[in-house]
């Protein structure tokens, strides 16, 4: 049985579902819905969570009055629902005032403001139970690199995340940043394009323990990485503090596909690995529905993204459970008890020993590792004839 429960954590963006369908060269193809209206939905197909951008929720030109409205019928929706809100985040990119970036703007009046828009979207978010902050800096690149400085776009990069950690502290926030790579879309150039960028440059910060990254099945795979290995490295950075699910084709414009629809191999090895490991954050869907679609199919795809979830989350037990796949890996990762005293800490003596040691260097190479039969055992099992 495929259905979501609050435990394994599954949430959305209320952009996601709330994707009207538009894209650069068409107009909307469903009627938007309200905040309150999207919980219901969400509630509906079985989530347990539910994110935002300041301004999916409070339009940039709300009054105070109007916010506040807004803010009490939202709140009153998810204790109708039960839902909850893990992460919050700030819109720094839609409007015409960001379109040269907004902490790396090279004007300090956009700059200024940029800060002073994360400190009252930080408010709201907290305000409504968040305790993990994504930035995603969709506008912070270049077209041409004529127009910016790339080591200034670091600095002010660097400089205003000091400042909102700083503002976090002095709150007395419990609330972390979680740092999500693009490579591009919509600038030509994104600056910090990847997880492994995000990763150095948060041991720059002067607060790094209260940074980790979110990183995007779609935006590393635009990047034509492998996003397990990229989830895998912040994971054991300690840094893996959100992570968005989708899935894109490499090469091609930003498709935040519903979660395994493109590549399920994939999706199965990362599913594999959350598990494995015990990720006990949000498993948060960054995808929208095709814009072929009313709202049935919006719930078609969201249910689509949990159940995919769960039934990669079953196969992945039963690839724990497969004797002949164990095995194998067994035999794959056999130690070498002869061999054991030269790893680990450098010694001189160590040193000396590897030095005047001889290896079978031609039979080494000679020997087939069955990783064809392994993969192919895989492949079985993803097809269900296993
Ligand atoms: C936008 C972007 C996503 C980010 C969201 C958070 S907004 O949809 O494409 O990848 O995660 O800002
Ligand atoms: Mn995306
Ligand atoms: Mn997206
Ligand atoms: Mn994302």
């Amino acid at each position: 049985d495929y259905t979501p429960k609050p435990e394994h954590k599954f949430t959305f963006g209320l952009w996601t579902v709330g994707s009207t369908g538009r894209d650069p060269f068409g107009a909307p193809t469903r009627d938007a819905l309200s905040p309150v209206e999207l919980v219901h939905l969400l509630a509906e197909v079985g989530a347990y969570g539910v994110n935002f951008h300041d301004n999916d929720l409070v339009p940039i030109d709300a009054t105070p009055a109007e916010r506040d409205r807004i803010v009490r019928d939202f709140k009153n929706a998810l204790k109708e629902t039960g839902l909850v809100v893990p992460m919050a985040t700030t819109n720094l990119f839609s409007d015409p005032v960001f379109k040269d970036g907004a902490f790396t703007s090279n004007d300090p009046k956009v700059r200024a403001y940029a800060l002073q828009k994360t400190m009252q979207a930080i408010d709201l978010g907290v305000e409504l139970g968040a305790k993990v902050y994504v930035f995603w800096g969709g506008r912070e690149g270049t077209e041409s690199d004529a127009t910016k400085n790339p080591v200034d776009a670091i600095k002010r990069t660097r400089e205003a995340l000091n400042f909102l950690c700083e503002y976090v502290l002095d709150q007395g926030y419990d609330l972390k940043f979680a740092l999500e790579a693009k490579p591009n879309e919509p600038r030509g150039d994104i600056y910090n394009p990847t997880t492994g960028h995000m990763l150095a440059f948060i041991e720059t910060l002067d607060h790094p323990e209260m940074v980790g990254v979110n990183p995007e099945v779609a935006h590393e795979h635009m990047a034509g990485l492998n996003f397990l290995h990229g989830v895998a490295q912040a994971w054991e950075a300690g840094k893996l503090f959100h992570i968005d699910l989708n899935d894109q084709y490499p090469g091609r414009y930003d498709q935040d596909f519903r979660f395994g629809s493109r590549d399920l191999k994939a999706a199965f090895f990362l599913v594999k690995f959350l598990e494995d490991v015990g990720y006990s954050g949000s498993r948060h869907f960054d995808a929208h529905a095709y814009r072929t679609e009313d709202y049935e199919g919006v719930k078609d795809f969201a249910r689509g993204c949990m159940r995919t979830y769960l039934i990669l989350k079953e196969k992945a037990a039963r690839f724990n459970a497969d004797p002949e796949i164990q095995a194998l890996l067994a035999e794959i990762n056999a130690t070498e008890p002869s061999l054991e005293s030269v790893f680990g800490a450098y010694s001189r003596e160590k040193a000396n020993r590897l030095k005047g040691m001889t290896f079978d260097r031609v039979s080494l190479g000679k020997r087939g590792l069955k990783y064809e039969r392994l993969d192919q055992l895989t492949i079985d099992l993803l097809l269900g004839v296993r």
